[in-house]
């Protein structure tokens, strides 16, 4: 029966990971998937999810399934959340926003509905993105293009330009020419792989394009927080919003509140008005009732409780800026130790970028190199997790990288 099923290549994000975990060697140092590890190399449970999930365990009741579209307090904590409790989109009521199964399920169910609902669009997604991104949406029957994104710099021009920033021109010479109702994915903030990100002059220069052409944006907000602070990261969402465009917008709280394997997130779709949010939500409901019926209880509380209480979210956004602060001074260290080990060459690129990446540059066979023999994983694009380097491992990963 099965003989035709050809074996799995693996995922070069979730293979990789699971590759170090099987790796012997004690010195090994693990820059490959987004998860932010601590100072100590762990995965942190925050003190206000830590709270949350007592309480939560203490009110719970029988486990009914919940509607398709999720628990009502954790959708609408969500839409305040991304878009401040007065924005007029919010109060308007013209959002409809389901919890999904982390923020994969929600890019999946988005994908799954524009499959169904725009049958001619095609996706346009940066170069490079996120690997999972060209997966998910051809996974969902749709043709996905490139946009281009990355610098990767020009030694040869006048003055020469060093590998790091964002080809924004190029980018919006793309879009210009995409035919009305292109899906046009966005990450919201801290590009994943690169770092790079538009500044907000860059996307209020973006709006009046998508306007114009007609384009559908799709944000992935993965990493809410990590950036410039929880307000400042929903930023591009909130003047895309405010500026009367429709949008999809899928965020993950599996990085901002540490619960991975819990799958929390949602999506959201902004709409004209409240009528067509009403049926969006329909059809966004038969989606997932066609895919998996209803999103699980536990995550989505624990998310909602710590978002409801002013003082769990005062708490979740002092561990968040923690989080954020430590990243900030990894970048700064990893950064100090390249160039005491190759002086005259520019790491300034580490302390550009935003979040959890970093673009090394390095070729995959380079990246091969580092793992084999140094026990150091990155992912094969060059991708570097900075929230992976910490006090201990930060002098050996730069050694590594010097040696590469
Ligand atoms: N979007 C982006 C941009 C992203 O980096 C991830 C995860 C996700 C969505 C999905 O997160 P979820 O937990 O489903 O809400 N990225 C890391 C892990 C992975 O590949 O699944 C990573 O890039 O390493």
């Amino acid at each position: 029966m099965f003989e035709h099923i050809e074996p799995y290549p693996g995922d070069p994000i979730l293979s990789l990971n699971e590759d170090f975990q099987k790796d012997p060697r004690a010195h090994k140092i693990n820059l490959s998937i987004g998860i932010y590890f601590d100072d100590a190399g762990r995965i942190p449970v925050l003190e206000s999810v830590r709270s949350a999930e007592a309480r939560v365990l203490a009110a719970s009741g029988p486990k009914s399934y919940l509607p398709m579209e999720g628990a009502a307090n954790f959708r609408s904590a969500v839409q305040t959340l991304l878009f401040g409790a007065g924005h007029e989109a919010v109060t308007s009521g013209r959002i409809a926003t389901i919890q999904s199964v982390g923020s994969s399920g929600g890019l999946k169910v988005g994908a799954d509905f524009i499959a169904r609902f725009f049958p001619g669009s095609q996706v346009w997604v940066s170069d490079p993105t996120w690997d999972n991104h060209r997966a998910m949406f051809e996974g969902a029957g749709l043709t996905v293009n490139t946009y281009p994104y990355y610098d990767a710099g020009d030694a040869r021009a006048s003055p020469p330009r060093p590998a790091g920033g964002l080809n924004f021109d190029a980018m919006v010479a793309t879009l210009r020419t995409l035919p009305p109702k292109s899906i046009v994915l966005l990450h919201a903030c801290c590009h994943n792989p690169t770092g790079v990100d538009l500044t907000p002059a860059q996307w209020d220069a973006l709006i009046p394009v998508l306007r114009e052409r007609e384009l559908l944006p799709y944000l992935d907000l993965a990493y809410q927080g990590f950036g410039d602070g929880i307000e400042a990261d929903a930023r591009a969402a909130r003047a895309l919003a405010s500026a009367g465009l429709s949008l999809f917008i899928a965020n993950s709280f599996s990085k901002s509140m540490s619960v991975y394997g819990e799958r929390c997130g949602a999506l959201s779709v902004v709409c004209a008005d409240a009528q067509q949010a009403d049926n969006v939500l329909g059809q966004l409901k038969f989606t997932v009732r066609r895919n998996y019926s209803s999103p699980p209880i536990h995550g989505g509380q624990l998310v909602a409780t710590v978002l409801g209480d002013p003082t769990l979210r005062d708490q979740w956004e002092g561990e968040l800026a923690a989080m954020r602060e430590r990243i900030l001074a990894m970048r700064r260290a990893l950064h100090d130790a390249l160039v005491a080990n190759s002086p005259g060459r520019d790491f300034g690129y580490l302390l550009s970028q935003r979040g959890m990446f970093s673009y090394t540059g390095l070729t995959p066979s380079q990246v091969d190199r580092l793992r084999e023999q140094h026990a150091v994983y990155l992912v094969r694009s060059g991708r570097l997790c900075v929230a992976g380097l910490n006090s201990g491992n930060v002098q050996a990963a730069a050694q590594a990288l010097s040696e590469t």
